[in-house]
């Protein structure tokens, strides 16, 4: 069989045109590269680095997933902050429900608040039993509005989501920091990791070759479209969130309609939010230093240092340079788009 590399040819996946077996053999076709921890390979999926095993669940989420105007997706590129915004989100949404002292924060990592479409809620199950069959979640009795999040790039998103009036809120990291905290989580277990040298997951993060990646075409693809919808596309920068969280977060709650009032500026709910979940305030939860949401991954992997500029204590100043001065010349020219390496 040729490569399957067009996503016409890969939709028909669910179409029922193959056989499960088939599908199988159709998905093992797609080109390969180096994976993460217990996502043994990246494969190539219309354009982007798609951890192998999630491809059947793409797939589904694309062709199943109906958005309604209320929905409200987070979307991000792995390790620019998706675990802070799902806090922030979660809490602005349902603040009339919830205080700092009973928030479902208290007892959830915030990634079982806002769930993976994806990862979680269009799971595959069955293709670690050899079979690409997946489940389609029910959906039907979350209430509104529903807050989901993925990882995947703009152009991938089903065609729902870009036709409806859903909001998506984007959160992007500085390059660097996104490499640093990447190879921290990938190796954070020895026994399963596949990264042994850090320049050579600098080298394929560079030529593309990592989780949801190219980076470039992830951070640009939202970009974009922020810019020609800013009513649709809200595009965040986690070093924006670090340096003045209070005003990010009441840009956030305006964006997904849940705008603060005066009286609760002036009751400092915004800044209890912020404070609530800040890196320091999660962390020291039970909930985020034990615990996993997901098998293969520990609750407190999503807590690190979450600062800007840590890249300096893992890379060369010559490599960082390097980098960022070929990002600014090649991969964000003409873009408007601009990156804080340092806090
Ligand atoms: P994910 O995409 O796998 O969900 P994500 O949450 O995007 O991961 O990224 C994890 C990073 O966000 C970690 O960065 P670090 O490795 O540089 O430390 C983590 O520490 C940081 N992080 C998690 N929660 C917060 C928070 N509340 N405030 C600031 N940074 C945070």
């Amino acid at each position: 069989m040729n490569p399957i590399q067009s996503s016409v040819e890969l939709a028909r996946i669910n179409e029922n045109e193959f056989d499960d077996q088939q599908k199988v053999v159709v998905l093992s076709q797609l080109p390969k590269t180096k994976g993460f921890l217990g996502l043994s390979s990246l494969s190539l999926y219309q354009g982007f680095w798609c951890p192998s095993k999630i491809v059947p669940n793409v797939i589904s989420f694309q062709t199943h997933f109906q958005a309604h105007d209320q929905d409200i997706i987070l979307a991000s590129k792995p390790k620019s902050g998706t675990t802070w915004l799902k806090a922030l989100v979660f809490s602005i949404v349902n603040r009339a429900r919830y205080t700092p002292s009973n928030t479902p924060l208290l007892i959830s990592n915030p990634h079982q608040l806002v769930p993976f479409l994806e990862f979680t809620l269009f799971a595959d199950h069955a293709i670690h039993k050899n079979s690409a069959a997946v489940k389609v979640p029910d959906l039907s009795g979350i209430p509104s509005p529903r807050l989901f999040s993925t990882h995947i790039p703009y152009p991938s998103l089903p065609e729902s989501v870009k036709n409806s009036k859903c909001r998506i809120v984007y959160i992007c990291r500085n390059p660097l920091d996104v490499i640093v905290s990447s190879w921290h989580f990938g190796t954070q277990d020895r026994t399963r990791s596949q990264w042994t040298n850090m320049e050579e997951y600098v080298d394929k993060f560079w030529k593309g070759e990592a989780a949801f990646g190219p980076f470039w075409d992830h951070v640009l693809s939202y970009w974009r479209e922020s810019l020609e919808k800013p009513e649709k596309v809200l595009f965040l920068r986690y070093e924006d969130m670090k340096e003045d969280t209070v005003a990010q977060v009441k840009r956030i709650a305006e964006f997904v309609g849940f705008r603060f009032s005066d009286e609760e500026e002036s009751g400092g709910v915004v800044r209890q939010i912020s404070e609530m979940c800040s890196l320091k305030s999660l962390k020291d939860l039970e909930v985020n230093k034990t615990g996993k949401f997901m098998p293969n991954f520990e609750n407190k992997s999503y807590f690190r240092k979450g600062g800007v500029g840590d890249w300096v204590n893992h890379l060369s100043a010559s490599l960082a340079k390097r980098i960022i001065s070929k990002v600014n010349e090649e991969k964000l020219k003409g873009s408007g788009l601009t990156f804080k390496y340092e806090s």
